[in-house]
């Protein structure tokens, strides 16, 4: 469509899981609109204010397009050839003089929005062979992962809910409105919802906060954060005790459904009100209710995933919807069958448990790796196996996981720490080299991962919008050469051909579900693909789970050993817990924020300041506290300051502060993002506070104290 140097490119934005489909023109070579694609068949011209910040991305003078080195404290752009070999050298030295875990890795969000990353950062990283992996998922989808592995023999067999045909959704611990929904692609969430409540359904919301999501739905409860276990089982006793319970097709391949009850009947019922905040009148209601409908779905995100319990409420949120017949059902949650078909086709691990552990707090290796809360006494405690470099690739780890300064101060200890990334930020500012790959824009897309959690099956492929300046290269250019420089120290016979990440995608859609080697008559190809630029709808999802299923005996495990187990955590901690009262924090996100690095933007930070605390009219009573003002927020981490919201939306006892804040810190090079800094939230929060089953950082329910300042 190009005329007068002027083209229109359609491509996926790549910033949140929703992947909406932009519609951007491009004049010599320059970003001049960014719209949504009305065209798109998935998100039909929806897209967010983030998405426009793409062009402030690709244009903003801070991102890094050369490799850099820190020279006495300064930073000094160098040839690709030169970097490449200190970075092969440095790590291979370090391998040499210590042990293959002396490197350890974190990897961050973004990496699952580049395929490239993905395709090509695995074979690198697989050459450390470093124990000492970690991921923004321990922070994360960990629990769903690590549920899904032990019920359905995949961590990446993760059912969705099938939003646009529910009639009642419970919604806990999520804010879809606002983070436009999380495992679970569904662009344009919001009109999703609306349209279950215009065809006369109903939504719940159960979160410490009356959110945005709250809003628009049918009921709202608070709860009290850290207690959806306790909701979670009451709900589901309720369901065996009125015998609600019938998990209809499903039934012949269940294997310990049958012990579901005596497991969890135990759980004394009296103090449910006391320790939730919802009064259990309330929650037999919602359940008898759940069991009525025919069509209904109980959804769980963040605020029960990076929570003390997230395993258990994960597994027990899976149960609901079995035990009521929505497992595997229209209208209830389903799997995706996409086209490029990494679960089926074998191309990622199945996940796992204890295969190894931590050097120093012996904790648990789940789904790959190990939780990011144990980065710091990993790196600051000495003795064999102590982390001496390390890789960031797409992370701000010091903004991102608990007890972010201390994180920082390890940092500072390491012989080498190598980036990936194009933004000098809180954590990369400690790098000794910098490696800054294209930005999105510049290069083709494909999303691997989130066509395999949607709710409707597509597929799309976008080529570049932008060409980008000479001598820059892709992430997974970046990661094949850190491979080939150092299997050449390694001595090794045979280097592996350079194929670029499209062409794995050809190689897997062919052989995928929809393709070619299925005998498809309509099969997909690349090229088809290339030819639709908009994308392609490839139908609605449909109960598959049981052909689908990676168990060794073929069924569904419901009564996981691991999980069972853990059941005594929630009896010792909670129900045979003495009760406190100490004020809770919770965290939250905005619209205009994408983690913590869309604040170099200057239409996404402009406004009003949306770092705030917010609390309670009742708390701000109790301190004397005016709105507006700044007061003190200490934890057993940290102390900050911030300015005070009062506002009824949080729950009395919690109060909340947005994550990915905290810019202005000496050495970040974000002119923007350092002049609108704001405070981290992560420097409160407790990298002592995890999920103990499986090491997910309990970011949210954090013990703090608030204080006026002096
Ligand atoms: N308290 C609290 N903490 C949280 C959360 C919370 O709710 N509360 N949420 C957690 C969640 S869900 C997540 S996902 C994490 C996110 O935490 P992280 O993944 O650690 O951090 P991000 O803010 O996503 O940082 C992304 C970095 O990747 C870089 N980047 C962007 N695109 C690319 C690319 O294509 N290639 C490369 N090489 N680099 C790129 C950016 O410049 C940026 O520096 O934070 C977690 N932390
Ligand atoms: N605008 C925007 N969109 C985003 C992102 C972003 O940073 N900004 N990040 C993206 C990423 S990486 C992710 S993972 C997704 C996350 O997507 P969501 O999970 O939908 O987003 P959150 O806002 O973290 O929602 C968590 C909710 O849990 C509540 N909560 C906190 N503690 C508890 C608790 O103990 N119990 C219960 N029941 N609720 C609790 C919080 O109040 C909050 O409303 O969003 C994605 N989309
Ligand atoms: S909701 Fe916004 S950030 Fe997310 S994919 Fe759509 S346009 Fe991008
Ligand atoms: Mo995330």
């Amino acid at each position: 469509m190009s005329h007068q140097g002027q083209s229109v490119i359609y491509r996926a934005c790549n910033l949140c899981e929703a992947i909406c489909g932009l519609e951007i023109t491009v004049k010599n070579n320059r970003v001049t609109a960014i719209k949504g694609d009305r065209d798109d068949p998935f998100s039909k011209g929806h897209i967010c204010p983030k998405a426009t910040a793409l062009q402030d991305l690709q244009e903003d003078p801070d991102r890094l397009k050369y490799p850099h080195k820190k020279i006495n404290g300064v930073w000094v752009k160098i040839g690709w050839n030169e970097a490449f070999d200190m970075a092969a050298d440095k790590l291979w030295h370090i391998q040499q003089k210590y042990d293959h875990d002396a490197v350890g890795v974190y990897l961050g969000n973004p990496n699952v929005h580049n395929y490239g990353s993905l395709t090509h950062g695995s074979s690198f990283l697989r050459l450390l062979k470093t124990k000492n992996r970690f991921s923004a998922t321990s922070v994360d989808q960990l629990p769903h992962q690590f549920v899904s592995n032990l019920m359905y023999g995949h961590q990446f067999l993760i059912p969705v809910p099938d939003i646009d045909h529910t009639d009642h959704m419970i919604i806990m611990g999520a804010n879809p409105v606002v983070s436009n929904g999380s495992i679970m692609t569904a662009p344009n969430v919001k009109r999703r919802l609306q349209a279950i409540t215009d065809r006369g359904g109903k939504i719940i919301v159960i979160d410490p906060r009356h959110t945005e999501t709250a809003k628009i739905a049918s009921e709202h409860h608070f709860i009290k954060p850290g207690r959806d276990v306790v909701f979670l089982l009451a709900f589901l006793n309720h369901l065996f005790q009125e015998n609600l319970v019938e998990p209809a097709h499903l039934t012949k391949k269940l294997e310990g459904f049958d012990k579901i009850y005596d497991l969890i009947k135990d759980f004394s019922h009296e103090r449910i009100e006391e320790l939730t905040g919802i009064p259990l009148n309330a929650i037999h209601k919602m359940a008898e209710e759940f069991a009525a409908q025919k069509k209904a779905v109980f959804y769980g995100r963040m605020g029960v995933s990076v929570n003390p319990y997230g395993a258990l409420c994960q597994w027990l949120i899976q149960l609901i919807n079995l035990a009521t017949g929505n497992l595997d059902k229209v209208g209830g949650t389903l799997i995706p069958l996409p086209a490029v078909d990494l679960v089926g086709m074998g191309l990622v691990g199945r996940g796992g448990y204890n295969r190894w552990q931590s050097r120093v707090s012996k904790k648990p290796e789940v789904c790959g790796e190990l939780g990011s809360s144990l980065m710091a006494e990993e790196i600051m405690t000495g003795g064999e196996g102590q982390i001496k470099a390390m890789i960031l690739s797409a992370g701000n780890p010091v903004l991102s996981t608990p007890n972010g300064t201390q994180l920082g101060r390890a940092f500072e200890k390491l012989d080498f720490m190598l980036a990936i990334d194009f933004y000098i930020n809180e954590s990369t500012r400690y790098a000794d080299l910098i490696l800054p790959p294209t930005a999105p824009l510049e290069h083709d897309h494909y999303d691997v991962t989130f066509f395999g959690l949607s709710v409707s099956n597509v597929t799309r492929f976008n080529e570049k919008a932008i060409q980008a300046d000479d001598g820059t290269l892709d992430d997974w250019q970046i990661y094949h050469e850190l491979m080939v420089r150092y299997l050449e120290r390694m001595g090794a016979p045979k280097i592996p051909k350079k194929r670029s990440p499209e062409r794995l995608i050809a190689i897997t859609l062919a052989n995928g579900p929809y393709g070619r080697r299925r005998g498809h008559a309509e099969a997909l190809s690349l090229k088809k693909l290339k030819d639709n630029p908009h994308g392609i709808f490839l139908g609605d999802l449909h109960p598959l789970l049981t052909n689908r299923l990676k168990t060794k005996n073929g069924k569904i495990n419901c009564a996981p050993d691991l999980l069972v187990a853990d059941l005594e955590r929630v009896k010792s901690d909670l129900f045979n817990g003495s009760p406190e009262g100490r004020l809770l924090l919770i965290g939250r996100r905005d619209i205009r924020t994408n983690n913590s690095w869309s604040h170099n933007s200057r239409r996404l930070v402009k406004g009003k300041n949306r770092c705030t605390l917010l609390v309670n009219p009742q708390d701000m009573k109790k301190h004397d506290f005016k709105t507006g003002e700044m007061i003190g927020i200490k934890s057993r981490t940290g102390s900050l300051t911030i300015q005070i919201e009062e506002t009824t939306d949080i729950m009395p006892g919690v109060v909340s502060i947005p994550h990915g804040w905290g810019h202005d810190r000496e050495g970040v090079m974000l002119n923007i993002a350092r002049a609108h800094g704001g405070v981290s939230v992560n420097d409160l929060t407790d990298e002592t506070k995890t999920d103990q089953l499986i090491g997910t950082a309990a970011v949210n329910g954090i013990e703090v104290e608030l204080f006026m300042l002096t």
